[in-house]
C-alpha cells in the first residue's frame, strides 16, 4: 500500500488519517476469535496486564506490528527506521458506557519525538455508534494542553484523564472503521472516543512506532521492537520475538515491559487505578 503525497501533507497538517485497508475479512475472524478465546479463560476480559505489550504475548500481534500493510503507510509517515513501542488492546462492551476522555498521549508516554505515531486497526465494527475515535484535527502541531485528572471510573484512561477544554462537536473529526480498517494519528494530536451504543463490541487494537532516535524520558529503562530498517541508536533494549503465543522468554520479558510502561503512564499518578 502507497499513500499519495496529499495523504502525506494531510497526515502531516492535520496529524491522522483514516481509513487504510489493512486486514482481509477472514483474517479479522480469526485473530477476533483468538482474542476472545484468550478473554474466556479470564471470564471474558484479558488480565490488566494483556492490555499493553501483547506483541510478546501473542504471535497474531507480533506478526501485524511487522506487517508490510501496516508498517508502509508508517513508513512514508516517519521514515525507514521503524521501532514499535507498544501495543494496546481498546475494547468496550456491547452498549456500555466506557469512554476515553480527550488526551493527548505525548503528556503521558515519556517519549522524546515528536513523531510517534500511533496506528489503530479495528477488530471488530468501530462507527460512531460504536464509540470510534474522534480527533481535533491540527492539535498535534500545538502546545501540549491542560489535561484534568477525574479518575472517572468509565474513562479507560489510566487516570481519567480529560482536557480541561474539551473540543466542540463542530471542530471534532470521527475516525470510523470497518473491520480490518486502520487510522493512524501523531501521538500529540488531541483525541478521544465515546461510550458503545452499538449491539455488537467494539475491539481495537493500537500500535505505537518511533523513529529510533526516540528516548523514553521518564522511565529509566524501556523496550522497544525493531520492526524495519536500522537501530543506530540503541535507546531501547530489543524485545525478543516471541516463537508462538506465551512464548516463555518472551513473556518473561513481557512482564519486565508491561511494568516499565506502567511506571511511566502512571508516574505522578494521584493513584495506581490497574486499569493497565
Ligand atoms: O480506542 C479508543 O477509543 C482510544 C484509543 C486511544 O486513545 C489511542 O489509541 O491513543
Amino acid at each position: 500500500m502507497t499513500l499519495t503525497t496529499s495523504e502525506i501533507e494531510q497526515f502531516h497538517r492535520d496529524g491522522y488519517l483514516f481509513p487504510l485497508d489493512v486486514l482481509e475479512t477472514d483474517e479479522v475472524a480469526d485473530i477476533r476469535s483468538q482474542v476472545e478465546a484468550e478473554e474466556a479463560k479470564h471470564g471474558g476480559k484479558l488480565l490488566p496486564g494483556q492490555r499493553s505489550k501483547g506483541h510478546l504475548l501473542f504471535k497474531w500481534l507480533d506478526n501485524l506490528i511487522r506487517d508490510p500493510r501496516v508498517l508502509d503507510p508508517v513508513e512514508q509517515l516517519i521514515g525507514p527506521n521503524i521501532l514499535c513501542w507498544n501495543t494496546l488492546f481498546w475494547i468496550k462492551e456491547a452498549d456500555h458506557k466506557s469512554f476515553v476522555g480527550w488526551h493527548q498521549d505525548t503528556k503521558y508516554w515519556g517519549l522524546s519525538s515528536d513523531k510517534v505515531v500511533t496506528a489503530w486497526v479495528a477488530l471488530s465494527p468501530a462507527s460512531i455508534e460504536a464509540g470510534c475515535m474522534k480527533v481535533l484535527p491540527g492539535s498535534h502541531t500545538g502546545d501540549v494542553l491542560e489535561h484534568d485528572e477525574n479518575y472517572n471510573e468509565d474513562n479507560m484512561l489510566t487516570r481519567g484523564q480529560e482536557l480541561s477544554r474539551e473540543p466542540t462537536e463542530e471542530e471534532s473529526v470521527y475516525m470510523p472503521l470497518k473491520p480490518g480498517q486502520m487510522s493512524i494519528h501523531n501521538y500529540r494530536i488531541a483525541h478521544a472516543s465515546g461510550p458503545n451504543n452499538a449491539p455488537d463490541r467494539r475491539i481495537g487494537v493500537s500500535m505505537h512506532f518511533m523513529p529510533p532516535e526516540t528516548e523514553q524520558i521518564v522511565g529509566s529503562w524501556d523496550s522497544a521492537a525493531l520492526v524495519r530498517g536500522e537501530d543506530p541508536y540503541g535507546h531501547f533494549e530489543p524485545t525478543p520475538v516471541p516463537a508462538h503465543d506465551f512464548d516463555d522468554a518472551a513473556v518473561a520479558f513481557h512482564e519486565r515491559a508491561s511494568q516499565a510502561f506502567r511506571e511511566v503512564l502512571y508516574h505522578g499518578a494521584q493513584n495506581n487505578t490497574g486499569k493497565l
